[in-house]
């Protein structure tokens, strides 16, 4: 199947998130606003993607990211000059807000205290860094710099991937995709997905026939959507005591965004792995794969300490963090190429070295295409 048959396929059988429209109404109208001042414009991609089990989602698959990357990268961008479409996963991580919402040491409300006049003010010791961080947002917000979007399942991201790719075809060479929301690989599709919550016991499941017999449906032959069942062979152990889920592969959609959906903007994808001796590998594959312009690879373990740039015709550059009071040794460097976490936590925001090195390649970009 050709990759617009996939395409095509993909978008006629998985329903539109319920506020497709609207959003992409607010992105357009963000990018002309923003393409009429000369401004550029990235979409940041941000958080995991969660994979339906039942159309009424009880269950879900989902994946570890909790969106720092995407929340990081867009502040750096904001500060770069860019304005910001922030496609994000719904309460994951946002930009300024994540200094405080997520914080190890509490929640946004162990930061404020109740003043002797009664009003809520900073905790002294975080008012300085608060008032920074809320006169950025305020700057952000207010210069109309920012959009974020929110996006739940799979399903969800890629129609607002691809309806706000194709507004931002309208930037050229001036517009960034910036892609570093982790993306589920699998999925269920509609036609094999429960109705109703998935039953681990017999007794639901009688219960399921029982209202389908009252409503004149047969469970035991039909396999309407209150089949719950998604795997083709019968199973060996009782329907009550397992649960087989078996996933199709998303589209690679990533082809159809470079050739059609934005085609002269700047794409840069991330690619995570566990395994340090296929990472830079697979980042080269994927940038022929999909012929885009960048590929920052990152290993799960020490995504925080180091990514690779790879990008055509160009050397692989690795950018690290600085560590806290300490140089890097080469025995140091090639531990953490490893995988090997430092003891300690990293000294700054690796974002604070990819956003600038990213923008670099964007202005090459835009010099080469426009
Ligand atoms: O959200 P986070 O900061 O915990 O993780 C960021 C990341 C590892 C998901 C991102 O850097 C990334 O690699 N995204 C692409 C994942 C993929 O290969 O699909």
């Amino acid at each position: 199947m050709s990759a617009q048959d996939q395409e095509d396929v993909y978008f006629s059988t998985n329903p539109p998130p319920r506020h497709l429209e609207a959003h992409a109404a607010q992105a357009r109208a963000f990018i002309d606003a923003h393409a009429a001042a000369g401004r550029r414009v990235v979409l940041v991609t941000s958080g995991g993607t969660t994979v339906p089990l039942e159309k009424q989602t009880v269950r879900f698959i989902d994946n570890f990211s909790a969106g720092t990357r995407g929340a990081t990268s867009a502040e750096y961008f904001l500060e770069a000059g860019y304005a910001v479409i922030f496609l994000h996963r719904e309460f994951s991580l946002t930009p300024y807000a994540r200094h405080f919402s997520h914080a190890t040491t509490g929640g946004f409300l162990d930061f404020l205290e109740v003043g002797q006049g009664g009003g809520v003010s900073a905790r002294p010791d975080v008012s300085a860094k608060m008032t920074e961080i809320l006169s950025r947002y305020h700057t952000a917000r207010t210069e109309n710099l920012l959009l974020s979007i929110p996006f739940v399942t799979i399903g969800d991201y890629l129609h607002e991937l691809r309806a706000i790719s194709r507004l931002m075809a309208s930037l050229g060479p001036r517009g960034l995709l910036y892609l570093a929301a982790a993306v589920s690989d699998f999925f269920v599709p509609p036609e094999r997905m429960a109705e109703h919550k998935i039953q681990s016991t017999d007794l639901g499941r009688r219960a399921q026939e029982a209202a389908a017999a009252a409503a004149g449906q047969d469970l035991s032959t039909d396999n309407s959507e209150e089949e719950f069942d998604n795997f083709d062979s019968s199973p060996r152990v009782p329907r009550s005591k397992r649960l087989i889920i078996d996933l199709d592969p998303v589209p690679k959609l990533l082809l159809n965004l470079v050739d059609g959906w934005a085609p002269r903007g700047m794409v840069s994808s991330f690619k995570l792995e566990t395994d340090p001796t296929i990472l830079v590998t697979k980042a080269r594959y994927s940038l022929e794969r999909y012929q885009h312009h960048l590929v920052i690879g990152n290993l799960l373990a020490t995504r925080k300490w180091e990514v690779v740039f790879v990008s055509p015709g160009r050397e692989d550059n690795w950018l690290r963090v600085k560590r806290k009071g300490k140089e890097w040794t080469e025995e140091d460097v090639k531990r953490l190429r490893q995988g090997e976490v430092p003891k300690e936590e990293p000294g700054e925001e690796i974002e604070r070295f990819i956003i600038p090195a990213v923008k670099d390649l964007h202005d090459q970009h835009i010099k080469a295409n426009e």
